[in-house]
């Protein structure tokens, strides 16, 4: 596998291949195409930069079948939120014991199902949780989430999720009334965190109250740093960073061995989503209408672009993700040479005014029926993206190159995995042709 260098934005010829595949079949709506070698990559990235850290997927992040039979060949852990994302991921062959119900505010029927399908490892942060738990799952095994200081972070949550560190002693103390058992500290210090301070701080933060846990008695043994690991080519800051940082306080705060050398058996986990998901998926929407406006006051003309996917479907990033998003146009370098320039405004397929997906931007020369493609649009997009005014959801294409199809040949979810990618499940060893990356599968006699 290719290193993590990778130019900004830029994805690797056998994606821009697969869209152009895509669109030569006469397809006019709108794709994704999920590079499946970047997901890989990223884990390879995870597993070398924190090696402590065990990740639990973040399902609500992006569902997509690819993404989530990928990571799960990879060993990795879920962390579900609700029902059916539980129900998800177990239907996968993914055992309960990998699977953490992070959602601290949980349904009570849901609750009920995590203890009839075996999953014990939830999150709380509140009395009234508490009570929910002790009737409907006495045996989970429950890890307090704290508030932290996410003032260094794009989405913040300590608003609406997180106990105050100050008071958790009184959490823990209904707990111990109650008979439960309490595991573990978890926190989220936000999304898109500008700060690598934030996890160390949220570190040491959890470190005060797991002590205080473990001098009542409970059976402290996890350690949940949450999400917010950045995943595309440009963050605030970066994913090296945030891993040096979070290695730094844990070895001060939850060192792998004690002063005796001995193991301290202290499992560190992480409830990543954006990271996995976003720089895999590429967004490509064709322009289905223009409009030039003549701008009098400025002696300028602006050129209006209608895409067919909006802020209602893939772009709800910007609304519901804060998310900046860079549309490029799909043209040859030539066209993109010869082609006047235009300050431009995009705007989404429906009748809603606030459907407008980029203002300010400047862009060759579109005509109707080109196409513009977003890279880095994994996180927070398909997965919240509604059919509102009749328009589509976008179709998932996926680009695996002959090297990925045959790591991907020998994992033992391999049979799930060619389903998702509808590729034949054959036995014997077979070659893929680079110029059909997933659709031309040839078996070799
Ligand atoms: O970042 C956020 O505001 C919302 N939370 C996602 C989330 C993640 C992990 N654990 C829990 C979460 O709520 C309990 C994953 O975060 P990330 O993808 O940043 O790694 C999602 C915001 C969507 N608009």
């Amino acid at each position: 596998m290719k290193s993590m260098k990778y130019e900004k934005h830029m994805r690797g010829p056998s994606v821009h291949h697969t869209i152009k595949e895509t669109i030569a079949g006469g397809l006019e709506d709108p794709f994704y195409v999920v590079e499946v070698e970047d997901i890989l990559r990223k884990h390879k990235n995870w597993l070398h930069k924190m090696p402590r850290i065990r990740p639990f997927y973040a399902v609500k992040c992006n569902q997509q079948p690819i993404m989530l039979e990928t990571l799960a060949a990879l060993g990795i852990g879920f962390d579900c939120a609700s029902k059916a994302e539980i129900d998800t991921v177990l239907s996968m062959g993914v055992l309960p014991s990998n699977i953490i119900y992070a959602n601290p505010c949980k349904t009570r029927s849901y609750i009920k199902h995590a203890a009839e399908n075996s999953v014990d490892l939830m999150t709380f942060d509140n009395v009234e949780e508490l009570y929910k738990v002790a009737a409907l799952h006495p045996k989970a095994r429950l890890i307090l989430r704290l508030k932290v200081d996410d003032s260094h972070s794009v989405c913040r949550f300590s608003m609406k999720f997180g106990a105050d560190p100050a008071k958790a002693h009184l959490l823990l103390e209904e707990a111990k009334r109650l008979e439960l058992n309490v595991v573990g500290i978890s926190f989220h210090v936000g999304s898109g965190c500008e700060s690598a301070s934030s996890f160390s701080d949220a570190i040491s933060d959890a470190r005060r109250v797991f002590d205080i846990g473990l001098r009542m008695g409970f059976d402290m043994n996890i350690l949940d740093i949450g999400g917010g690991f950045p995943g595309t080519s440009d963050p605030r800051v970066s994913f090296d960073e945030i891993a040096f940082a979070v290695n730094q306080a844990l070895d001060k705060h939850f060192p792998a061995v004690d002063d005796d050398g001995q193991e301290t058996k202290i499992s560190i986990i992480a409830e990543p989503g954006r990271y996995y998901a976003a720089s895999a998926f590429t967004l490509v929407a064709n322009v289905i209408a223009k409009r030039v406006q003549d701008i009098p006051e400025e002696g300028r003309q602006e050129i209006m672009y209608y895409l067919n996917d909006g802020v209602y479907g893939s772009f709800n990033c910007i609304i519901f993700d804060h998310w900046d998003v860079h549309p490029k146009a799909l043209l040859s370098s030539s066209e993109l040479l010869f082609r006047q320039y235009y300050p431009s405004v995009v705007w989404g397929p429906t009748c809603d005014s606030m459907d407008c997906i980029k203002r300010d931007v400047i862009l060759p020369e579109m005509e109707v029926g080109e196409w513009l493609y977003f890279p880095e649009m994994g996180a927070y997009t398909i997965a919240a993206a509604s059919n509102f005014n009749g328009f589509q959801i976008p179709t998932v294409k996926y680009n695996v190159t002959p090297q990925i199809m045959e790591i991907l040949r020998h994992l033992p979810s391999w049979p799930r995995i060619a389903k998702v990618l509808d590729v034949p499940v054959m036995e014997r060893s077979f070659a893929v042709s680079m110029e059909h990356p997933v659709g031309g599968c040839i078996p070799v006699h």
